[in-house]
């Protein structure tokens, strides 16, 4: 038998894979499906809704409270007008009194969060407010202190952070006797599988399980073939 004939009656190509071979395929697969999951950057810029008050406003995966000692309060807006085009914020925007905290919640953990932010003052501030970041049970997983500088007209800073999810962030500010702006609001979700995906993933594992016997014992008979005459 010639080497063409030989290879004429090779098998299919899906059956001439070996498990390895098989196993990466398939995993490739499903790690494209993983990557499909529903993980949706948010990026607000305040112009979402029109000017209202920012205490109980949620919009996009994110719940806002504005408290002054610990109380609701009102003396903080969303889609405020009046600080202009600056270089970590523009109208519109957030804005309200440093006398007070915000608390941001997402409805779905997040991995990444980042923000611009401004206080009324011409000067670089040191340790010009605090952002504490929150676990599932209201642990703080970091407290970060941020230093603002005066770039245009306000003191400015951006906070980036990428980590362990993050269920909750607290804003205080060092200087209670000033004004803050707040946009440019990022957050990424942690990634959870879709429940097709997830089925998907359940599917493939479950077929690699029946098919590793088969792919091992087809190995030596595509051996004796090659080795025929
Ligand atoms: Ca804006």
């Amino acid at each position: 038998m010639s080497k063409k004939t030989a290879a004429g009656s090779r098998p299919p190509a899906a059956a001439c894979l070996s498990f390895p071979h098989l196993l990466r395929r398939v995993l490739g697969g499903l790690a494209l499906l993983w990557l499909s999951a529903t993980a949706h950057a948010a990026h607000l810029t305040m112009d979402e809704l029109p000017l209202q008050t920012l205490h109980g406003l949620s919009l996009q995966g994110v719940s806002f409270s504005y408290t002054v000692g610990g109380s609701a309060s009102a003396d903080a807006d969303f889609g405020s007008f009046g600080v202009g085009d600056l270089v970590h914020v523009q109208d519109p925007s957030i804005e309200g009194s440093t006398r007070g905290s915000l608390r941001l919640d997402f409805a779905a953990p997040v991995t990444q969060l980042g923000f611009g932010i401004a206080l009324q003052s011409e000067s670089d501030i040191g340790d010009a407010l605090s952002v504490t970041l929150l676990d599932a049970r209201g642990q703080a997983l970091d407290v970060v202190w941020l230093d603002t500088q005066a770039l245009v007209v306000f003191s400015e800073a951006r906070f980036d952070y990428a980590g362990a999810p993050v269920h909750a962030a607290l804003l205080a500010f060092a200087d209670p006797d000033s004004r803050f702006v707040l946009d440019n609001l990022d957050f990424l979700p942690a990634a959870v599988p879709e429940p097709g995906s997830a089925l998907l993933l359940a599917a493939g594992l479950a077929f690699l399980g029946r098919r590793k016997p088969q792919a091992f014992k087809a190995a030596p008979q595509r051996k004796r073939n090659q080795e025929s005459p």
